[in-house]
């Protein structure tokens, strides 16, 4: 067990459960004529076979009995009965049901279109593998969200940045001949999520990416995702028109650059059928954009999609932009500079949000844009990739940070409105690259498929979500799905708490982001360290966004503003994110902050100290290679929560001048020692 079959193992059930879903399935009937269903039945015949230990029989047509029915209604007669009950369920839908029909007993997986077909296969496989009951099945299910797809921020030279689970897995020298096997193992995974799109390169877009030799390497990738519904996406720069076409200029109005991207449009789509469309980072972090010419956002992403839309293509332009002077609060720039733009983009532009106002921090509260823009589709943006969350080897579940986001009420119009209705699509920064295990450690795994699934549905619980993964996984033995489940649910507090509690943020070291840096100060933009965020002196500590500092909380609806303005409402786990308040501040606990603010970070520490006695416990009923490993990276995991404790005390004390609560032990080494920590090769920092 290595993790490269991710929670498509397919291992043997218990056997007597493998002998009652043998009989229940019966024979099977799934059409393949296209290279889906093919995919479709391909699928069924290695899942059954290992979980069930036979191989189906695959017949052309059922006798009486038990049959598997799998198609559409144009490719299966046994399907086509219930052409009607697909109706409501779209073009990515799908419909499983235990039924009775002329003497047979059947369980269809039906849907109007081979895609909804592979999706359903893949939805039957889960609920064996997690040993559901088949009797009296009826799913009835359909997206909720049209975009669904992963973000690579994957350069041409083979590095992935913030990428720590190896490099690129695109293979750019050997395409578009060799299409390696792994390409097709990514698509069976992201489709048994219902992913269907995949941005291949990064934001911080290389203008090569669209140049032939590169559109040819994509357009391999893109045949070999077609058969499992995912489209192909690429960041375009936008200054490409002068890098490529040799032009003077990317100015959005000018003629010869509109004339440029329509022939770019339509040269990809030579190649690409059905391209998906441009990803843009414009005017953000040096990279070029409209605002270089003067132009709008809504102007720079006019052009691109004008040309796109001949071809049903969409583009979708980032949010993620500040500003050079950063007079402002960070946290409203990116509302200021778009949340006038409502009404002035083309129809196929959706703006790409990430899930709060700064940056992919432990804990945000939601970004003010969602819910602010009705008449512009959003799409969320999660980071996969562990950026601030302690890379790859820290176990941290993001189903919970992904829920929170997304089950926030943003109040829009005066009712609740959530930010998951707002939405129009999902997108997730990957945390794919070519180790073993994709995602650079096993629990990781469970952060693309937690992505994925809350993509398809965003109301779904993060938890049931774990406990799908866990069994699938792992075993679907509840003595092992529940405690895994447990430490799953409890990793991301954990974390919040030994890197940035009650609030606190962007406290991570310069550059490579690897461990505590709170003390960061100087450099070339104030909004680039940790001091301009946290705001500690001998008095107290937070950033004050009320009237009285930065007002960031007008941004939201006036029933939320009110909340967050208010120290008596505002949750107390985003206090330091809206309130500057003296380090007495009297806290729910009846403790003064700072002594809460202490007692956050050691309980951070014992929580990672409670996750490895959980998994110790579990030695035994997980195979010992994957128990090993993960036991060795919850070791590191404690030894770096400990360093971010000690060093976070360690600091904040230097400035609050308070002494250590009763019982808290003092950091082992002065301030001094952790900030002259230097690491030439942090994690993700090597190419
Ligand atoms: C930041 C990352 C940086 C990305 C940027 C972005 O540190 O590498 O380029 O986000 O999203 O968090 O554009």
């Amino acid at each position: 067990e290595d993790g490269y079959n991710l929670w498509l193992r397919y291992a043997p059930l218990d056997p007597v459960l493998a002998a009652d879903y043998a009989t229940q399935l019966g024979e099977v009937v799934a059409p393949d004529q296209t290279p889906t269903l093919r995919a479709a039945r391909d699928e069924l015949v290695r899942g059954l076979t290992g979980l069930l230990g036979t191989a189906p029989r695959i017949q052309n047509e059922s006798s009486a009995g038990h049959v598997l029915a799998l198609g559409t209604p144009q490719s299966s007669a046994l399907i086509a009965p219930f052409r009607e009950e697909l109706e409501s369920l779209g073009e990515e839908g799908y419909l499983l049901k235990r039924t009775r029909r002329d003497g047979r007993d059947m369980l269809l997986v039906a849907s109007r279109s081979d895609i909804g077909v592979l999706y359903g296969t893949f939805h039957l496989l889960r609920l064996l593998q997690t040993g559901t009951a088949l009797d009296e099945l009826t799913v009835h299910e359909a997206p909720r969200v049209r975009l669904r797809v992963l973000d690579h921020w994957d350069n041409l030279d083979g590095y992935v940045e913030r990428g720590y689970a190896g490099r690129s897995l695109w293979e750019w020298q050997t395409l578009p001949e060799w299409r390696d096997p792994r390409y097709t193992d990514y698509a069976r995974a992201n489709a048994s999520l219902g992913i269907n799109g995949t941005v291949l390169n990064n934001v911080n877009a290389n203008a090569q990416s669209l140049a032939p030799q590169y559109l040819d390497k994509a357009a391999a990738l893109a045949d070999v995702f077609r058969p499992y519904g995912i489209r192909v996406y690429l960041s375009a720069r936008f200054s490409a028109p002068i890098e490529l076409g040799g032009l003077k200029t990317a100015d959005p109005l000018d003629p010869a650059v509109q004339q440029w991207w329509r022939d770019k449009a339509d040269e990809i789509y030579q190649r690409i059928p059905d391209f998906g469309g441009f990803l843009v980072k414009a005017n953000s972090e040096g990279q070029p954009g409209p605002q270089d010419y003067g132009r709008s956002h809504a102007d720079g992403a006019n052009l691109l999609a004008d040309a796109l839309a001949p071809h049903g293509g969409v583009v979708m332009w980032r949010a993620f932009v500040y500003a050079h002077d950063v007079a402002d609060d960070r946290a409203t720039q990116a509302y200021t500079e778009f949340a006038g733009l409502d009404g002035a983009f083309r129809p196929n532009v959706v703006l790409q949000v990430k899930n709060g106002p700064i940056d992919f921090q432990p804990r945000e509260p939601f970004h003010p844009l969602f819910g602010a823009m009705p008449r512009t589709p959003l799409m969320m943006e999660f980071q996969i990739t562990k950026e601030y969350l302690g890379f790859a080897t820290h176990l941290v579940y993001l189903g919970p940070l992904f829920e929170e986001v997304l089950q926030a009420d943003t109040r829009a119009g005066g009712k609740r409105f959530t930010v998951a209705q707002s939405l129009s699509g999902i997108a997730g920064v990957a945390n794919i690259g070519t180790d073993r295990t994709w995602s650079g450690s096993h629990f990781d795994q469970a952060n693309w498929y937690a992505f994925g699934r809350l993509a398809w549905n965003p109301d779904q619980s993060s938890r049931d979500i774990a406990a799908d993964w866990a069994a699938m996984t792992f075993s679907p033995d509840p003595a092992v799905v529940q405690p895994i489940v447990g430490m799953m649910m409890a990793s991301r507090e954990a974390t919040v708490n030994y890197m940035t509690p009650l609030g606190l943020h962007h406290l991570m070291a310069r550059g490579h982001h690897y461990g505590p840096g709170p003390w960061v100060d100087g450099g070339p933009r104030a909004d680039w360290t940790s001091v301009y965020y946290h705001r500690a002196d001998r008095n107290g500590i937070g950033f004050d966004r009320t009237a009285t500092g930065s007002n960031a909380v007008v941004q939201y609806a006036p029933e939320v503003a009110a909340t967050y303005a208010d120290l008596t409402q505002v949750p107390e786990a985003l206090l330091l994110w809206f309130h500057h308040v003296p380090w007495d501040h009297g806290m729910a606990s009846g403790r003064p902050l700072w002594d809460e603010l202490v007692g956050r970070y050691s309980s951070g520490v014992r929580q990672v100290q409670a996750m490895q006695d959980t998994w110790a416990s579990l030695r035994g009923r997980v195979d010992a290679d994957r128990h090993e490993q993960v036991a060795a990276f919850l070791q590191i995991q404690l030894r770096e929560a400990q360093w971010w404790r000690d060093a976070s005390v360690a600091y904040f004390q230097s400035i609050s001048g308070r002494p250590l609560p009763a019982g808290e032990a003092p950091p082992p080494h002065p301030l001094a020692y952790y900030q002259a920590l230097q690491f030439p090769s942090a994690p993700g920092d090597g190419r």
